[in-house]
């Protein structure tokens, strides 16, 4: 198994904890000496960082949160004058403005080498022929796995996202080996070649896929999986930390190593926000080590997962992420029941006669939330006049209620008929507040 860079990936636990916090100290430093967003928070708790002794002096920080580049919109979040950045990101978010991100020559170099080793640890070499289906533009998610496989010196082809018969035409003609999109995207892809009598797992060559921008089960994962016969790995990261590059799968999925000579990761408790231990699910935050343009101390990412130090068998000695199961705010109370969108996605996954294809409303009775979740049923299910519709929903009601205890109304619906998108798929509706 290749290692992109052994020396950080593999370095031993003590000295990467050292390098840590020469890092953090030189970043606390720079956003104290250059942002007046940090200037302040750091002075209304009198703190200077002249103070910081030791990595567990970090949870006496205060914490970073969206609202922070909203209200410092755009360049505002910057600790170098726009003359240094070379690049800009923004994520949209569902409200208010964008979030903004700036990278300096230097944070593109180090962004490349982060998407390199992520890339390389989930099986990509110079040999691949890799199809980037991310949306080109302010997104983080195409550029930044462009430069990195480049890097790597695999082929590219930067055909953005859409355009789903032309993705298949040039994965044939092309001979492409390796898909980067969003699972959601992997998904429908595979329905557009069935329909266009190309059999993924048979007639084309992609053997991998590096996913990633939005969360997904596992069962979700085995469905890619089975329909194109690939490895689908797992990466995550966001845009106000630097986009992908944070974390990923190595071949072993088993957690995504975390960059921990560029990120300190932390997983507090939602509520509380007191740190949790190792194996414990919470929050995840991350303060960056290392960057110029735009240094964030303990983000409050509103992602959900849990952190292991235990060395992996492919060597890394990385801290690793559990897949991230949803976020705090995607978080549906049902009659008291805690629910995730991904909770319901692994139960209609596994029912006989429905697609992955779905979508949650959410909706006021009286005062109580309630959800409907529309889901699609199979082609030949629905060619088969004699189809017995009513088992399957009596299925998945029961499976929803064994497995989540919640009772939702279900809808199924033609197939086809939600809506695919290429990038990040809208899963839940949220009439609420309508
Ligand atoms: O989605 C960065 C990215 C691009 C990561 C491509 C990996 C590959 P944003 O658009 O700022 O950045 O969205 C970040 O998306 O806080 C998560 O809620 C979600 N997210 C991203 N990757 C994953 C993942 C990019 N692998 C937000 N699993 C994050 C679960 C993910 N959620």
């Amino acid at each position: 198994m290749r290692i992109w860079n052994k020396e950080m990936e593999c370095m031993p636990r003590e000295e990467m904890e050292k390098l840590q916090l020469k890092r953090l100290k030189e970043t606390l430093h720079r956003v104290y000496e250059k942002s007046s967003v940090y200037r302040r928070k750091f002075d209304e708790i009198g703190f200077k960082p002249e103070d910081f002794e030791s990595l567990d002096d970090l949870k006496k920080l205060p914490f970073t949160v969206k609202d922070d580049f909203r209200d410092n919109y755009p360049f505002g979040m910057f600790t170098v004058p726009v003359k240094d950045v070379v690049r800009i990101h923004a994520s949209s978010g569902t409200t208010g403005k964008l979030t903004v991100v700036g990278f300096t020559r230097n944070d593109l170099e180090i962004w490349s080498e982060l998407v390199a080793r992520m890339a390389t640890m989930a099986g990509v070499t110079d040999e691949d022929v890799t199809q980037i289906a991310f949306g080109y533009g302010l997104f983080t998610g195409a550029h930044g796995l462009h430069y990195g496989l480049e890097k790597i010196g695999a082929t590219v082809i930067p055909i953005s996202g859409g355009n789903s018969e032309k993705q298949i035409m040039i994965m044939k003609d092309f001979g492409t080996t390796v898909l980067v999109s969003t699972p959601t995207y992997a998904l429908h892809l595979s329905e557009v070649a069935m329909k266009m009598g190309i059999d993924p797992k048979n007639d084309l060559n992609v053997r991998l896929g590096l996913f990633g921008g939005e969360a997904f089960s596992e069962e979700y994962r085995r469905e890619i999986e089975a329909r194109w016969g690939m490895l689908a790995t797992d990466n995550y990261g966001l845009s106000e930390v630097g986009g992908p590059g944070f974390s990923g799968e190595c071949e072993l999925i088993c957690g995504q190593h975390v960059a921990e000579d560029y990120f300190i990761v932390e997983i507090v408790d939602p509520v509380t926000l007191e740190p949790l231990p190792p194996g414990e699910k919470g929050e995840v935050v991350i303060t960056t080590l290392g960057r110029e343009a735009l240094p964030v101390i303990r983000y409050r990412t509103k992602d959900i997962s849990s952190i292991t130090y235990e060395p992996c068998a492919c060597g890394r000695t990385t801290a690793r992420l559990s897949k991230i199961t949803g976020r705090t705010d995607d978080m549906l109370i049902i009659r008291g029941v805690n629910v995730f969108p991904s909770q319901i996605e692994s139960v209609l996954v596994n029912i006989e006669g429905l697609e992955p294809h779905y979508q949650i409303v959410v909706y006021k009775k009286g005062f109580l939330d309630e959800i409907e979740i529309k889901v699609e049923i199979s082609e030949d299910i629905f060619s088969d006049k004699y189809a017995d519709l009513e088992r399957i929903e009596e299925n998945l009601r029961q499976q929803l209620y064994k497995t989540l205890s919640i009772n939702p109304k279900i809808k199924l619906v033609e197939p086809h008929s939600i809506e695919r998108s290429a990038g990040k798929a809208k899963r839940v509706i949220d009439l609420r507040n309508s």
